[in-house]
């Protein structure tokens, strides 16, 4: 494929077909390695459609989560067949962009020839930080490319999954019978980030001990539930009549199912529809939000950057630092220094 400009791939990216899968891969690679770019991607095409709903899969390793995925997919492509649906995967700690993750993709290769489905892997090379405008970006390439949902599933573990709910509209916590997950939860504030709760693999013991484990801590015992039964497996939606009534499912919090028999997958997309419905409008000047302070915080390290640089290099600012040091300069005098130093330099390297 030739070297495109910017206006030629968002162009192609909006068409259909093979180019628009090209195009719209290119702009991924883009918006992730230069995270920057991100504003002029923006500011060229502000009316860009965006995804209805921005959903977040975090939680505890092996819950289930990329099976998850993988179900809801198949649920979202089933109910709306023209819609196209984005998938990304982030792995916080890997160093690696697409090998790390090979065994989720394994998991969703049943959708990998599937035109309508945009899969996408990220690795942050250690810090979340760092992917924080590759995450947005990407989710905006697919908002362009007609994504009606994007799903973000965390790959590994620690607070990376709790930053994961910056990105999202919705996070889902995942959790499983039989991993300690009471305790885990607390300790990595999982509960704090969660929107929606949902122990998966209720098919094996544990899931309603589990269930009771998480409501106490919820302390939301009053939840109204409405079971629902199929091979044996019961799974479970449980409404908090706290804030709605309880034949609404944009209240529905706590959900119990089995990914792997393809139970309670249903109701929970339910749920997240009827949330969506009430809120895209809301999570949209949110986002918009969200990415002009991320774009803040870039200008703001850059310009530190820049006066670390200053302040290490710069002979005149080392002399008056060094009278800091030694109680012969006021603080605020330095600063004025540094700023006139870095400005002084930043003029001069335009020249
Ligand atoms: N019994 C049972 N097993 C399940 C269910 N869902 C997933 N599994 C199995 O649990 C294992 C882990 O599933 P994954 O989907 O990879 O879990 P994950 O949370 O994405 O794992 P990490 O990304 O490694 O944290 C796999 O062997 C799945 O087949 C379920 O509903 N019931
Ligand atoms: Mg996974």
């Amino acid at each position: 494929m030739p070297r495109l400009e910017l206006p030629e791939l968002v162009r192609g990216a909006r068409q259909s077909g093979p180019l628009a899968v090209r195009c719209a891969g290119r702009l991924m690679s883009l918006v992730t390695d230069e995270p920057q770019r991100l504003a002029e991607l923006l500011a060229m095409c502000r009316e860009w459609p965006q995804p209805r709903l921005v959903l977040g899969l975090t939680g505890s390793p092996g819950s289930g989560k990329s099976t998850l995925t993988d179900r809801l997919v198949l649920e979202y492509r089933t109910r709306f067949p023209a819609d196209k649906i984005g998938v990304i995967a982030v792995d916080p700690s890997s160093p690696f962009t697409g090998g790390a993750l090979l065994g989720d993709r394994v998991r969703m290769m049943q959708h990998a020839t599937d035109p309508q489905v945009f899969i996408r892997s990220l690795a942050s090379r250690g810090r979340l930080g760092g992917l924080a405008l590759g995450v947005k970006g990407v989710v905006r390439v697919m908002g362009l490319v007609g994504c009606r949902v994007v799903l973000i599933e965390t790959v590994g573990v620690g607070q990376s999954e709790v930053e994961i709910a910056q990105h999202a509209d919705l996070t889902a916590v995942v959790l499983a019978p039989g991993q300690g997950d009471g305790i885990q939860l607390l300790k990595a504030g999982l509960l704090e980030v969660g929107d929606l709760f949902v122990i998966n693999k209720a098919d094996r013991d544990g899931a309603a001990a589990l269930q009771a484990q998480l409501l106490a801590m919820l302390q939301r015992v009053d939840l109204v539930r409405h079971d629902r039964s199929a091979n044996g497996v019961t799974t479970q939606v449980c409404h908090d009549v706290t804030t709605g009534p309880e034949s609404d499912p944009s209240h529905a919090r706590l959900f119990l199912t089995s990914a792997r028999e393809h139970l309670g997958i249903a109701e929970l997309v339910d749920a997240l529809e009827a949330r969506t419905e009430v809120a895209q409008e809301r999570w949209r000047t949110e986002r918009e939000e969200q990415i002009e302070a991320e774009l803040q915080s870039a200008v703001l390290a850059e310009i530190e950057r820049r006066a670390i640089c200053t302040l290490r290099t710069n002979a005149a600012v080392v002399e008056r630092f060094d009278r800091l040091l030694g109680g012969a300069e006021p603080l605020a005098a330095v600063v004025d220094e540094v700023l006139r130093r870095t400005i002084g330099d930043a003029t001069s390297s335009t020249k």
